[in-house]
Parts: structure tokens; C-alpha cells; sequence
């Protein structure tokens, strides 16, 4: 039968590394055997998943890496949680997914246990799986749906993003063409593992194209600058927030460490920044520091990548470019229009191979994201000099913060649980670090009081870490327009 192509390409690097930590090295010939491994207890008793929802709670790594191949090769439709979260986000992940199996190492599975029981739902623990002998694996066709992904947007609760292993290959292969990503390639991976900018951008471009992966558990940036330092590595993949923090660093750092670290990045082949917007000053920054050009560029969980600042030629700062390989790009003005000139802006709409199915179990908010084959974006953009430079987003309800996408709406809800808060508010206002700060505006019951610290401490347990409000204004009342509604611009203003 037919491997999947991952897999069938592995197998013609199959002695390469495919995973480098300071103590082991894991080739593509043991990614291959240990997902089979992991596929056939998965599987346990029957023959094909048939698109069972398999949740994944593993850090990144060679054993996120091999667990979800092993979802894929057994049939699944793997749905990445974040690490982090909280019991009652993996709840809504799971439940909302119908995920029928949790694939956890030892220390995750240990905390989501009492979940997994309550909802009635099998925990596989991969650590006690050792090399179970594989059976045979289902054929799995490209139009098999592979992945979920849970995404923020203009409701309350975040909707699953259904792709499938088409989808998947065609927003690889145009970035290994675009990028020009080759098997010498050598990447650090600190992003988180539940979204798309590590899990296609960075891991499987790399596995895609027999490169190698350097690990770390989380945004270490002492760690990531020494091997920086030693040449680890060819390509660097990064959100804004972290190009800010690299730069306060090297900037804190003394003139003889500084210019080694400089010399270090000034090696690598390529560096790219996305997923939230790279003001044109950091990008400037960073090329006075390192002589390093960033190149920014923009996407989505729904299409993967879609507009990118080329691998030679210009990269401009605070433009994104133009269209990437197999994806097309259209503007719509507010009028209906399709904008055929520069200089004038309308919403970014896309249609590709890369661009997703629907939303899971939502068709309604399926079929109001399409207008006709295209997909709306929901961001603002204008051709300038032929490339495309983005102006924003329709919805004042969507914050991005530190590169996380984030509803308003979501984070209003879990406020107005507060035994004290009356109403809120919830914006993203700038800031110089996280691109936009989670602000609340709270009109409190009756004679209460509450400060941030109290608030924050109050959401630990609600609320992921990056959800959390940042900053706070207690008021009297929120403005409304005529007809009673909380108005986002007036509510702005406030500050
Ligand atoms: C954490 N902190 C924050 C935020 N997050 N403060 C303000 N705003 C935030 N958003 C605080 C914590 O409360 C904590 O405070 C301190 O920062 C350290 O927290 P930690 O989580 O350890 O932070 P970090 O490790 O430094 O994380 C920063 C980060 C992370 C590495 C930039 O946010 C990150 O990995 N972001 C990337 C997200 C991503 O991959 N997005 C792509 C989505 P205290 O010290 O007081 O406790 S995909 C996408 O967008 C599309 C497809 C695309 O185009 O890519
Ligand atoms: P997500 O849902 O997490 O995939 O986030 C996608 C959103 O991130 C897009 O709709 C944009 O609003 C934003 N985004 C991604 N890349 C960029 C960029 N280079 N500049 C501005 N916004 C970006």
C-alpha cells in the first residue's frame, strides 16, 4: 500500500537527524519506526481510525513528531492542544472536537487524567509504549481529513480548523519553494506546538525536506542564543514578540557578547518573522544590529501562508509582499468591488490547494467565511508598489498578542464569571513587546473594588497565561451608541 508522501520521503533520508538535543539525536528511520510503533497502539484492535479525533498533548519534539505521524498513519485526524492551557480549555478542545483519544507523554497525561476519566475519553500514555511490533497501516487517501486546529475569531469560543493532508502538502511545498528549504537546513523549534507557524512553517517544511530540528521546551533565549553563537543553525523562524526580545537582550548584553551573538545571526541563511505584524522600526533595528534583512510575511491557520516578502529581491519593511507559490490573492473593497489597482484598500481573500475545508461542526460560520471559492480573511490591505501591506482587521473583537490570536469576546465571557464584575469590555491596545496588550475595562458591582493583581490571580486557572489581561480600567459605565451597544472605539478612547 502506498505510504503517505511524509512518510514515503523519509524513507529516502531515512539516516539523516532529524532531531538534535544537547544529549540525543533521533534519525528520520526512527521517526518512521517509532510512529509505527505508536500508530499500532493507537489503533489497537481495529484497522483504520476512520478520522477518530486524536487529541495531542505532547511537548515538541521527536515524540510530538513521531505521535503525529503515527495519528496520521493510523488514520486519525490529529487536534494539537496547547500544553498550557487550562482544564477548562482542554474541555471545549475536546468535547467540541468529539476527540475519542488523548495521546500524551507521561508528564501530560498525568494532568489530564481526571479529564480524560470524567469525559469518558482513552488516554494513551506514549512513554509506556515501547517498540510494540507494527501492524499493517491503513491507505490514507490526500483528501482524508488530517488536522483540527483551534482558532480565535469574531466568536466567543474558538472554532476548529479542519485541513486535510492535501491541504497540508500544498502549504508545505510552497514554502520549501519559496524559502528555497533544502535537507542542510538546521532550524530551532520554540514555538508553541498547537498552531501553525511551528507545526507547518518550521517542523514540517523541515521533515518535508530531510532538514534537521533543534528542540527546546520553550522560548529559552539564553539557550537559543548560545547555539546561535556555535552556528547551530541555517534558518530561524520567529514572532515579532520575540525579535523585540531579542533585541532588548543583545542590546543589555556586553559589547564582546554582543558582537559574537551579532556575528551568529548575521551567518544564518534566512530569518523570518510572522503572525502578527513586524513594525517597520524592529525590522530596521534588527538589520542595523545584525545586518540581517527579516523577512516578513503573512498567514493564517485557515490557508497556511499566503503573502511573503521574497527570498531574494526586496524585503520591505512593514510590507508583507506578494502572493506565495499556488495561492492567489484578492482584494475586495467594502463596496463589493474587486480592486484591480494600487493604493487602495479591501479585504484580503484567498483561494488555493493550502486553504482549508471548513470549520468543524460549524457550517454556518463555514459558509459565511467563503465568499464564493475565495476565503475572507477578515484583514485589511493595500498594494503598494507591488506588494501587499496590511492595514488591520475588520473585527475589533480579534487581539494579537505575543503572536496568539485572541477573542474579545472569549475573554469578556470568562470575566463576567467574576463575582464582583458587573460589565466588561475587553481590547487589545498597543504595546511595544506584544504587539497588542489584553486590556479590560470593568464597570464593578455595587461598591466593589478590584485591582489587576487580584484579577489576574483570579483568572489563573480560567484563562491560558496569554489571555489574561495586561492592563485595567475600572469605570462607571461603558460607553454605548444609540442603541445601547458597547461601542470598541469609544471604549478605546478611554486610554
Ligand atoms: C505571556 N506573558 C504575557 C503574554 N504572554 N504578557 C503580556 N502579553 C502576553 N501575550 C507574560 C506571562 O504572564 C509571564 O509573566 C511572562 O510573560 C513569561 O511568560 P511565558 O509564557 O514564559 O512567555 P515567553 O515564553 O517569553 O513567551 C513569549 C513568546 C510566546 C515566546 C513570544 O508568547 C510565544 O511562543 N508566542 C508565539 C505564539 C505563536 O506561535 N503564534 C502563532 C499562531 P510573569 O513573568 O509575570 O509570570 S499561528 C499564526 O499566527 C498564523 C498562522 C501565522 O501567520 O503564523
Ligand atoms: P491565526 O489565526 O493565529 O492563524 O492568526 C492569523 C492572523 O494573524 C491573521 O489573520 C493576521 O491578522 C495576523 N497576521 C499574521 N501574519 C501577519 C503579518 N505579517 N502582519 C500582520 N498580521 C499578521
Amino acid at each position: 500500500m502506498p505510504d503517505l508522501p511524509l512518510i514515503a520521503r523519509a524513507r529516502s533520508h531515512s539516516a539523516s537527524i532529524a532531531y538534535r538535543t544537547a544529549s540525543q539525536s533521533f534519525t528520520y528511520q526512527d521517526l518512521i519506526n517509532r510512529s509505527a510503533s505508536l500508530a499500532t497502539a493507537l489503533l489497537a484492535d481495529t484497522d483504520d481510525l476512520n478520522e477518530a479525533r486524536v487529541a495531542l498533548l505532547v511537548p515538541a519534539g521527536f515524540e510530538y513528531s513521531a505521535s503525529q505521524w503515527a495519528i496520521w498513519r493510523a488514520g486519525g485526524i490529529k487536534v494539537p492542544i496547547c500544553l498550557s492551557a487550562t482544564e477548562p480549555e482542554w474541555e471545549y478542545a475536546l468535547t467540541d472536537s468529539g476527540a475519542s483519544i488523548v495521546l500524551a507523554d507521561k508528564s501530560m497525561a498525568a494532568k489530564i487524567a481526571p479529564l480524560c476519566s470524567r469525559l469518558g475519553v482513552r488516554l494513551l500514555d506514549i512513554d509506556s509504549i515501547t517498540s510494540a511490533p507494527s501492524k499493517t497501516l491503513p491507505d490514507i487517501s490526500p483528501d482524508r481529513r488530517a488536522m483540527i486546529l483551534y482558532t480565535s475569531g469574531t466568536t466567543s469560543k474558538p472554532k476548529g480548523v479542519v485541513t486535510t493532508h492535501a491541504n497540508i502538502q500544498a502549504q508545505i511545498e510552497s514554502l520549501i519553494e519559496a524559502w528555497e528549504w533544502s535537507a542542510s537546513d538546521r532550524i530551532p523549534l520554540f514555538l508553541p506546538m498547537h498552531h501553525i507557524h511551528g507545526i507547518i512553517n518550521v517542523t514540517s517544511c523541515a521533515l518535508w525536506i530531510g532538514a534537521l530540528i533543534e528542540p527546546f521546551p520553550r522560548f529559552d533565549l539564553s539557550a537559543i542564543l548560545d547555539r546561535v553563537l556555535s552556528d547551530a543553525f541555517t534558518l530561524f523562524m520567529a514572532v515579532p514578540t520575540i525579535y523585540v526580545k531579542l533585541i532588548q537582550a543583545l542590546e543589555s548584553a556586553d559589547e564582546k557578547d554582543r558582537a559574537a551573538i551579532v556575528a551568529g545571526f548575521a551567518r544564518l541563511r534566512l530569518m523570518v518573522s510572522g503572525s502578527a505584524a513586524l513594525p517597520a522600526s524592529v525590522h530596521e533595528q534588527w538589520t542595523a544590529l545584525t545586518g540581517q534583512k527579516l523577512l516578513e510575511r503573512y498567514g493564517m491557520t485557515e490557508i497556511g501562508m499566503a503573502i511573503s516578502n521574497p527570498y531574494h529581491g526586496e524585503r520591505r519593511p512593514g510590507a508583507v509582499g506578494k502572493a506565495l507559490p499556488g495561492v492567489e490573492i484578492r482584494l475586495k473593497a467594502e463596496s463589493g468591488a474587486i480592486i484591480t489597482g494600487e493604493d487602495e484598500p479591501g479585504e484580503i481573500q484567498v483561494r488555493g490547494p493550502g486553504v482549508f475545508r471548513v470549520y468543524w461542526n460549524r457550517p454556518e460560520a463555514s459558509a459565511e467565511s467563503f465568499d464564493e471559492s475565495w476565503f475572507r480573511t477578515g484583514d485589511m490591505a493595500v498594494l503598494e508598489r507591488g506588494y501587499y501591506r496590511i492595514m488591520g482587521r475588520l473585527s475589533v473583537d480579534i487581539i494579537k498578542s505575543g503572536g496568539y490570536k485572541l477573542s474579545a469576546l472569549e475573554i469578556e465571557a470568562a470575566l463576567l464569571e467574576h463575582p464582583l464584575i458587573a460589565e466588561c469590555a475587553v481590547i487589545g491596545l498597543p504595546d511595544d513587546v506584544w504587539g497588542e496588550a489584553v486590556t479590560a475595562v470593568l464597570v464593578l458591582k455595587e461598591t466593589a473594588t478590584l485591582d489587576l493583581p487580584t484579577l489576574r490571580d483570579w483568572c489563573k486557572g480560567r484563562l491560558s497565561v496569554y489571555k489574561v489581561p495586561q492592563r485595567l480600567l475600572v469605570v462607571s459605565e461603558l460607553p454605548r451608541n444609540a442603541m445601547g451597544k458597547v461601542t470598541k472605539p469609544a471604549v478605546r478612547a478611554l486610554f
